[in-house]
């Protein structure tokens, strides 16, 4: 089948979206890369939130709408370009493992780190604000010792096979230092980002960035 995906992700530096963009280099798909400015606040304006109501990135513009939700984004990219190999597609037991890390990253992980730079979702009160803050290092450390002992199956997150979750791990991991944890207590996961880091997709999508 032809592909006939042409695909806009909208971006910005520093952000989850790195992931989607990664898997977007690693398909070899048919994209163009939209940066939003989140020093000029793009993500709220009008023109943003007309493509995506949440006011978040990433956004994914294809032929049939808009998705966004970064596990969401992930899967889709893997199963419109299958020759990739980036999930498991025909093994249920295997794709469902490939859903269940991506919704924890998406679900905890994430949440937990947004709590250092957006506790304003959370509380008004500086103060609680500031408490949160002081709970992020802890909390990241928890979601990192369960990957690193638990889920980071190695080489690669779901074992021999790469997959979109590792695009997605080296996102987050790429957090912890600013989240004030030190990566070194992690092994398989320091040396996860490492050899991600050497991928000709990431620096690809890294230096879309600089
Ligand atoms: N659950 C969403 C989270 C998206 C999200 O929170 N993106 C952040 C960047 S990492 C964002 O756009 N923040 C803009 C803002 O809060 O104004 C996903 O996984 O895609």
């Amino acid at each position: 089948m032809p592909h006939t995906h042409h695909l806009r992700l909208f971006s910005a530096a520093g952000t989850c979206a790195l992931a989607t963009h990664i898997v977007l280099e690693e398909a070899g798909a048919d994209y163009e890369l939209v940066k939003v400015d989140f020093s000029l606040g793009e993500q709220g304006l009008p023109a943003f939130l007309a493509i995506n109501p949440k006011g978040r990135v990433p956004a994914l513009l294809g032929p049939q709408g808009v998705l966004t939700e970064t596990p969401a984004l992930l899967v889709y990219v893997a199963q419109i370009y299958p020759a990739a190999c980036l999930a498991p597609l025909h093994d249920a037991f295997a794709f469902a493992r490939l859903q269940s890390f991506n919704a924890y990253l998406c679900a905890t992980v994430h949440v937990a780190h947004a709590h250092r730079r957006r506790g304003a979702r959370w509380a008004d009160d500086t103060a609680a604000q500031a408490a949160m803050q002081r709970k992020v290092a802890a909390n990241m450390t928890a979601c990192f010792r369960l990957i690193e002992d638990e889920l980071l199956h190695g080489p690669w997150v779901l074992g021999d096979d790469y997959s979109v979750c590792d695009a997605y791990l080296y996102t987050i991991s790429g957090w912890l230092e600013g989240d004030g944890v030190d990566l070194s207590q992690f092994p398989k996961v320091s040396d996860h980002a490492a050899r991600m880091s050497r991928r000709p997709a990431v620096q690809a999508a890294e230096a879309a960035y600089r």
